[in-house]
């Protein structure tokens, strides 16, 4: 086995692959698309032809025989290349990415992951080792649902004054068909039938995570009996305490730039998501109080929540609840980060 992408078809096939789209033969599945830079992406194995540049092993076969994608250049010592995917189309909610990387050599450079989209271009990831390590590392990249086609991109960069390698193997997709349509009735308790005919579970419905591919069961006529709030508008009935030392601030990527680069409700630098500010003190603690619910809660009762908690020593972000306005807070629930470049 090479390097890893004939799961592509596989697992794309079910998606809304349009009429006389092209599919590329298996060879041309992953170009080296751009003339224009520098360096190049190439396939190699055993420490690649060059010096300086591959690792010894691959990772799919952990040994001198198999093949890699690594970064080369015969022209310069600083700069970057850019290997992009074809064309997908379609991923569904829960699509993630899986690819080894290698990156040897101390402070080498480092490798990005970006997806394109027709409506934004972000990055996903960043590797770098600020150490040097002949180990290739497993990493998980979350791309989630995308209406519309979609590209990936390793583009790293790299210093050849450096003795190192960053290189790439085993790369798949998991997770990234649309659930199947079906003509079966689904299970009454624990699904909801989409109106594009798939069957997906009740506890997928109204969490703002477009599970059934049509926005079905996100719409306002599903989720007439939740409490949401996506705070593109404001603060819904959130309020924040002054029992604490820093506030909760609405921002979004356009204006943070220390935040996320993107909210989660609609995926894009414009949309709005609240996030801790900065405060004079060491340690920064701002509570957001909730809603208020009259009569307690139900047996059926649960909050859902999408969360980013990612850079160094991010911090915690605690739940709990009260049952008096201004009584003591019981906490059930705590999140230590950091989880990496993406909301979870
Ligand atoms: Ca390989
Ligand atoms: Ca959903
Ligand atoms: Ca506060
Ligand atoms: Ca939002």
């Amino acid at each position: 086995m090479e390097i890893s992408i004939t799961s592509y078809h596989s697992l794309f096939k079910h998606l809304y692959i349009k009429q006389g789209t092209h599919v590329p033969s298996r060879k041309m599945l992953w170009l080296d698309q751009w003339e224009e830079i520098r360096f190049t992406w190439a396939r190699g194995r055993q420490q690649s032809p060059e010096d300086n540049t591959g690792p010894f092993i691959d990772h799919t076969s952990l040994s001198p025989l198999g093949y890699y994608m690594y970064l080369t250049s015969d022209v310069g010592t600083q700069g970057w290349g850019s290997l992009t995917s074809p064309t997908l189309h379609n991923s569904a909610a829960g699509c993630d990415l899986h690819f080894w990387v290698h990156i040897s050599g101390t402070d080498v450079g480092y490798l990005d992951v970006l997806l394109d989209t027709d409506y934004s271009s972000r990055r996903l990831l960043r590797v770098e080792r600020s150490f040097t390590s002949a180990e290739w590392d497993r990493n998980i990249v979350p791309i989630g649902r995308v209406t519309g086609a979609l590209k990936i991109e390793f583009r790293a960069a790299r210093s050849f004054a450096v003795e190192g390698a960053i290189a790439i193997d085993d790369i798949l997709f998991s997770g990234c068909n649309l659930p199947l349509n079906t003509s079966e009735p689904c299970d009454e308790v624990y699904e909801f039938r989409c109106d594009r005919n798939a069957c997906i579970p009740q506890k997928q419905l109204c969490d703002f995570s477009d599970d059934c591919g049509d926005f079905s069961d996100e719409k306002n006529e599903t989720c007439t009996e939740y409490e949401q709030c996506d705070f593109e508008s404001g603060f819904c009935s959130f309020v924040n305490q002054d029992t604490d030392n820093v506030d909760w601030i609405r921002s979004s990527g356009l204006e943070n730039d220390d935040g996320p680069g993107f909210d989660h409700t609609l995926l894009r630098s414009a949309g709005s998501y609240l996030y801790i500010g900065d405060s004079p003190y060491s340690l920064n603690n701002a509570v957001l109080a909730g809603p208020i619910f009259e009569g307690g809660f139900s047996s059926g009762c649960s909050m859902r929540i999408w969360f980013y908690i990612h850079g160094d020593n991010p911090g915690t972000l605690s739940f709990g609840y009260r049952t008096e306005q201004g009584g003591q807070e019981n906490y059930f629930y705590d999140f230590w980060g950091p989880f990496g470049d993406h909301w979870m």
